[in-house]
């Protein structure tokens, strides 16, 4: 681990478009939380910073799905996604938002010291342009197939289905999300980063200086490079975002892509502002330390893009480390904003108030760090019935209720000459914890880091079951005393390893335990002294039962949104009617017996129809398809209650129907033949 005396902790800035849910915790947020807590107990120099990502086209289009601004729609959900991180206390020194000014200007001026040295090359294209809209199509507004793997939802930047990173020129039948209409190329001209130049750094900085990046992360990067690198656009055409901030850029503004990384900058600088700080101590300075904790959709981004601009711009750090994660699953499918396929994390609080831990934990257990993974609701009733309550929360309240019941919460001082192997045993096994879960931490092993953790409270579950307190006391008291200290002891470790993951009941615990000033390096340490006063009892966690479980899995089958397949169809579906409109429609049968052209147009014609209970003047718009032989004696269907209605003087008295094909062409329904006529169709 190189040396450094600061760390800076990014967390991926979501963008402002919708709610979170577990995916996003799961992905790039508790990861980093778990860090940022465990430097801050080690009594590290840390800051962590994110915010909102509120440009781009995820914003407008969410803006024209919702029918409102995109301003409205960024003030809506900065502040939902902010509660959301609050309450899963998720420890940001600094939640910030790219719509602020400073983030504005922090970007422009990043621009346009690149623009100022050369780094962009000015360069005219075609770019896909709406003629309906009346507008370029930023990359996210069409639509088409994947080249690669041909999915049909492929977007003009990439395909979310086997995460090939695409230009819109490359899809196949591209179309515009705005109007649905096919797009038509035009030039514009934009302000483009030689990527292909920052190749062979690149594979040094990365294949070389880097191999103790994650698997999953390393591997991305290298087939990256492999393929080899494009000049990439670093302008939009788009009323939406930072403003280019040079001559002639009217009507562009930053690809967001390029801003939002320039976020984490613009977030520490409002950080250190807001604490008398400086910002370049962590973004300057070679003692500084660099960590982007991201999901694996936007590893290219932090890991190649962002740093090849810090390089160009110059005077900046690089990521030391990009531990991105995989994705989480949700009972067996991918989680979808789309299909509704999630858990959200604003939903969960209302439906399991007071369980942020449990979340927490569950979503670390199953962390997606090397693969993806899966939540399911079963594994989280049994992770948190049986780990958190059986083995955590029970072990820690049979120390706290037993010390309250024989010794009045006082910890006993170890009476030397009682000690057993049992006992002395515990003591070796708990000393083995110091710096073990360091080890995992720092490789960024969370799962194995919170597993160690569990395993301080198995260890002290095992050593009551073996001591039986609960017995002994009946025989031998000083030697409870000393079976009791231990098990202290082990709960006291126990509320200092836990606070990076379950900072809230790790909080509980430090009060149960009445412990005043803890730090790190006490784990494995027994420190809690003879003398000791302690609280009462009580349960760290509480037992899901089925009946929660069966309702959360029962909302999640029935608030699925199932995509139909997409069909081009001439006259797309008209909007569902209920069937008690359906049934005031009179549909009959009935023949035509006469049928003559309507004077001076081409397009009527006027029959006369046998409905079996009367005769009806019907004018119909089909004279360009036949002629009066070719209808008399034909049977049809006719709306037989639709209010009369003059046409050319005459009036109509109800509708005859007729399918159109494809092609346009009309043809009669026809009941089969022998039909009496009046008969109801229904
Ligand atoms: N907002 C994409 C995302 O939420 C983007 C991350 C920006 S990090 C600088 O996946
Ligand atoms: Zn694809």
């Amino acid at each position: 681990m190189a040396n450094h005396k600061r760390t800076l902790i990014t967390s991926a800035l979501p963008y402002a478009n919708g709610p979170l849910h577990i995916g996003h915790l799961a992905g790039a947020y508790i990861n980093a939380d778990i860090y940022a807590r465990f430097l801050r107990a080690k009594g590290e120099e840390v800051v962590f910073v994110c915010g909102s990502d509120e440009h781009g086209a995820a914003i407008t289009i969410r803006a024209k799905l919702d029918g409102i601004t995109p301003q409205e729609v960024v003030e809506k959900y900065h502040t939902t996604i902010k509660k959301a991180f609050d309450d899963f206390g998720i420890s940001f020194d600094i939640y910030h938002r790219t719509s602020e000014p400073l983030h504005h200007e922090t970007s422009q001026a990043f621009f346009k010291q690149l623009n100022a040295t050369n780094k962009f090359i000015q360069k005219e294209s075609q770019q896909y342009y709406d003629p309906e809209a009346e507008q370029f199509l930023a990359d996210r507004y069409i639509k088409g197939t994947c080249p690669v793997c041909g999915n049909e939802d492929a977007y003009g930047d990439q395909c979310e289905r086997c995460g090939s990173s695409l230009s819109p020129t490359e899809l196949i039948n591209p179309k515009s999300t705005l109007s649905n209409a096919t797009p038509e190329l035009r030039a514009t001209s934009h302000w483009y980063f030689p990527l292909n130049d920052y190749e062979a750094w690149l594979k040094e900085w990365i294949l070389e200086d880097h191999p103790n990046w994650k698997k999953n992360v390393y591997g991305q990067c290298k087939s990256w490079l492999e393929n080899g690198l494009q000049p990439r656009a670093m302008t939009r055409d788009l009323d939406w975002g930072v403003k280019v901030p040079v001559e002639g850029a009217n009507g562009k503004v930053l690809y967001v892509w390029l801003d939002a990384p320039i976020g984490y900058i613009s977030a520490t600088k409002q950080w250190a502002a807001d604490h008398g700080k400086n910002w370049e101590d962590y973004w300057k300075s070679e003692d500084s330390r660099l960590l982007h904790f991201i999901g694996k959709d936007n590893i290219v981004f932090h890991c190649i893009i962002f740093p090849s601009l810090l390089k160009a711009h110059g005077g900046f750090v690089l990521p030391e480390n990009v531990p991105a994660n995989e994705f989480m699953n949700l009972e067996g499918r991918k989680i979808s904003t789309s299909k509704n396929w999630a858990i959200w994390l604003h939903e969960y609080l209302e439906d399991l108030p007071g369980k942020e831990d449990e979340l927490r934990y569950v979503l670390m257990a199953n962390m997606p760090e090397t693969k993806d993974s899966e939540f399911t609701w079963k594994d989280y009733q049994t992770r948190v019935n049986s780990e958190l309550v059986a083995t955590l929360g029970n072990f820690v309240n049979r120390v706290v209720v037993l010390t309250n019941k024989y010794f009045e919460g006082e910890v006993q001082a170890i009476t030397g000459a009682e000690l057993n192997e049992v006992d002395n045993n515990a003591v070796k096994e708990l000393a083995e914890f110091a710096g073990k879960i360091d080890a995992d931490l720092e490789e960024f092993r969370f799962r194995d880091a919170l597993s160690t953790m569990m395993d301080i409270a198995r260890l002290g579950n095992k050593y009551l079951g073996d001591r039986e307190p609960w017995q002994l006391i009946k025989t031998n008291e000083a030697a409870t005393a000393n079976v009791l200290n231990i098990g202290l002891q082990i709960a006291a470790n126990l509320a200092i390893a836990m606070q990076p993951f379950l900072p809230k009941a790790a909080g509980r615990l430090v009060a149960m335990l009445n412990l005043s000033e803890t730090n790190w390096n006490q784990i494995g340490q027994a420190f809690v002294p003879g003398g000791h006063q302690i609280e009462k009892g009580g349960h760290l966690f509480s037992k899901i039962e089925d009946a929660v479980i069966e309702a959360q899995i029962q909302k999640l089958q029935g608030s699925i949104q199932e995509e139909t397949p997409e069909v081009e169809l001439k006259h797309p579906l008209k909007s569902t009617i209920e069937f008690d409109d359906f049934v005031k429609i009179d549909l009959r049968v009935g023949t035509i017996c006469a049928a003559t052209p309507v004077p001076k147009t081409d397009k009527l014609l006027m029959f006369t129809v046998d409905m079996g209970f009367e005769e009806r003047t019907i004018i119909s718009g089909v004279a360009k398809h036949f002629t009066p032989e070719d209808c008399v004696g034909k049977q049809v269907c006719v709306v037989a209650n639709l209010a009369p209605r003059k046409m050319r003087g005459v009036e109509s008295q109800g509708m005859i129907l007729f399918a159109e094909d494809d092609e346009g062409k009309l043809i009669f329904v026809s009941p089969q033949a022998g039909t009496q006529n009046g008969s109801v169709v229904a």
